[in-house]
């Protein structure tokens, strides 16, 4: 239903309606949810959240985009609080255009001069405009108005200005007379004898209605009796705003910290949900290209790496410093620097030492009897956890060890593989095989040598000690999985190491378990850029390469 029509309806239907002030986004989306049917845009809240007096000290043109921002926010229609207009009958012809082209429901002008003066400041002293002037300006407006349900409300003031009963009769009559959908009949009285006698009088000509800020004491069975159409609570959600700010100002100026207030305001996850952060979440995930995708990385890191001796008594290899700073620390700014910043390490053997900002830790306590898979799963889990509702589903996966530096290049190319698994393997593996160390020698579905621009590369086979004749690469130590395939990923894993002796296996058994279940390992190859610190002569080495 379109918000013109629900206003009328609520204007029209018999029972009592009340709406709810509200004077931004925010405020109107929270009296949406309170279960209020609309809103009073006041003139009062709105100029006072601006810091300005309630004397059209902001332009209207102002009022216009906090109006916006409160139909955007909100389902329910909006009734604004016009003032005068703003001018005359060719001021509120435009004001009821761009109301209408807002999303606005409904406005209320009332019977005063520009710049008007607020209902309850200056007693009596209110000058009225003229009635048939004022007469034009509801006729111009309805003229004005392309939806046949938008309304317009006549306000009438003369109780504030002092007149009495008759006036305002002879005004209200005159307005409906004019085209006027309704009449606010508006009294600054503590008590509702004004707005009482002015309905026994009126009758049923139009709907009425009424603003009890002065005579709030009054029980609502009393409006509703009368027959009154709409209750505005005008500007109680500004005012309950205000002593709140005042109350955490003055707070937090005295204790200068945040420990007596935290519980006592909203929590940022709130105003995150009031400002839809959840929606812009889904659609970023529809719609940002592949480079903005979320990626979370695991860093293995659980071994003390027996191979540096001395240098890994006190502290694990992943914490031995090269060029000045940990390794872990080198790859940390790897991630970092290629974007990433939820970085999970797991670590085991003096996992005390282990210990830099800015990164979430998962412990392997049984590091001497368990391989690398048992340390991914327990990263896996602990993943799960922090995210139950899956939404890890949506962040890519990286996957490396704690004594692998590389550099940023290495991760932007496998961000940029369309696979659902991608391993990234060096070409120039004859060294580590020269000097006989432990790699991961892999079997691809095409040599490097051989390959053909465009083609896919799919992993064959990984193993340490592969034949010489089937080794076309070392794989580097990095395995990204795609978001859409990382809880199918965990499952896999979970299976594993459930087998026998699954605690002790290796990453490359994982490999070659998704290969022989027919799962494409997309192999991107590439030369260096990379290095595992194994001994003693790597950290030499290392030290060169950051
Ligand atoms: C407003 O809310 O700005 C009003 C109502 O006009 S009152 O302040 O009561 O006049
Ligand atoms: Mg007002």
């Amino acid at each position: 239903m379109k918000k013109t029509t629900r206003f009328k309806q609520l204007l029209t239907s018999p029972t009592l309606e009340f709406l709810c002030e509200a004077h931004n986004g925010l405020s109107a989306k929270i009296a949406e949810e309170a279960g209020f049917p609309g809103i009073w845009a006041s003139g009062l809240s709105i100029s006072a959240q601006f810091g300005v007096r309630d004397s059209n000290e902001a332009s209207w043109t102002q009022v216009l985009e906090v109006l916006e921002f409160m139909s955007d926010a909100t389902t329910v229609p909006i009734l604004l609080d016009g003032d005068t207009g703003y001018g005359n009958f060719n001021n509120m012809r435009r004001l009821v255009r761009k109301l209408e082209q807002r999303g606005v429901a409904a406005v209320c002008i009332e019977d005063k001069l520009f710049p008007k003066t607020n209902s309850f400041v200056h007693g009596t002293a209110q000058p009225l405009a003229d009635m048939e002037e004022f007469c034009g300006k509801i006729k111009a407006g309805k003229d004005a108005q392309t939806d046949p349900d938008f309304c317009i409300i006549a306000r009438v003031e003369a109780f504030i200005a002092g007149w009495g009963l008759k006036e305002a009769l002879r005004r209200a009559e005159a307005y409906r007379r004019a085209g006027a959908d309704g009449i606010l009949i508006h009294s600054a009285l503590s008590v509702p004898d004004e707005v009482l006698a002015f309905k026994k009088e009126w009758g049923d000509r139009l709907p009425v209605v009424i603003v009890p800020t002065k005579y709030y004491t009054t029980p609502t069975e009393v409006f509703r009796q009368a027959g009154f159409s709409i209750v505005i609570w005008a500007n109680h959600l500004l005012r309950s705003a205000l002593l709140a700010m005042q109350k955490t100002a003055a707070t937090l100026y005295r204790e200068q910290n945040l420990l007596s207030i935290e519980d006592r305001i909203a929590p940022v996850s709130e105003v995150f949900r009031l400002q839809g952060q959840e929606e812009l979440d889904r659609a970023e995930r529809l719609y940002l290209p592949a480079s903005g995708r979320k990626v979370e990385a695991i860093v293995l890191a659980a071994a003390r790496g027996t191979e540096l001796g001395d240098l890994t008594v006190e502290k694990p290899k992943t914490m031995v410093e090269v060029g000045g700073q940990p390794i872990l620390s080198h790859i940390v700014d790897g991630y970092n620097g290629a974007g990433i910043k939820e970085i999970t390490v797991v670590r085991g053997y003096r996992k005390e030492k282990v210990d830099l900002p800015n990164l979430r830790f998962v412990d392997n306590d049984a590091y001497g009897e368990t391989g690398e898979l048992w340390s991914l799963k327990l990263a896996l889990d602990s993943l799960r956890t922090l995210d139950p509702k899956n939404e890890k589903e949506e962040k890519d996966l990286i996957v490396s060890y704690g004594d692998v530096l590389f550099r940023t290049y290495i991760l932007q190319i496998l961000l940029d593989s369309d696979a659902d698994y991608t391993i990234v393997v060096d070409v120039n593996w004859q060294e580590s095989r020269n000097r006989g160390r432990f790699a991961d020698f892999t079997q691809c579905s095409e040599p490097f040598s051989r390959l053909r621009f465009g083609n896919p590369v799919g992993l064959v086979r990984m193993s340490p000690s592969l034949p010489l004749e089937q080794i076309h690469g070392e794989w580097m130590g990095f395995l990204r999985v795609r978001s859409s395939k990382v809880q199918e990923f965990h499952t896999q894993v979970d299976r594993l190491v459930c087998e026998d002796g699954g605690k002790q296996l290796r990453m490359h058994d994982l490999l070659n378990r998704l290969v022989t279940e027919g799962t494409e390992v997309r192999v991107l190859y590439t030369t260096g850029n990379w290095m595992d610190v194994d001994s003693v002569e790597d950290l030499i080495l290392a030290a060169q390469f950051v």
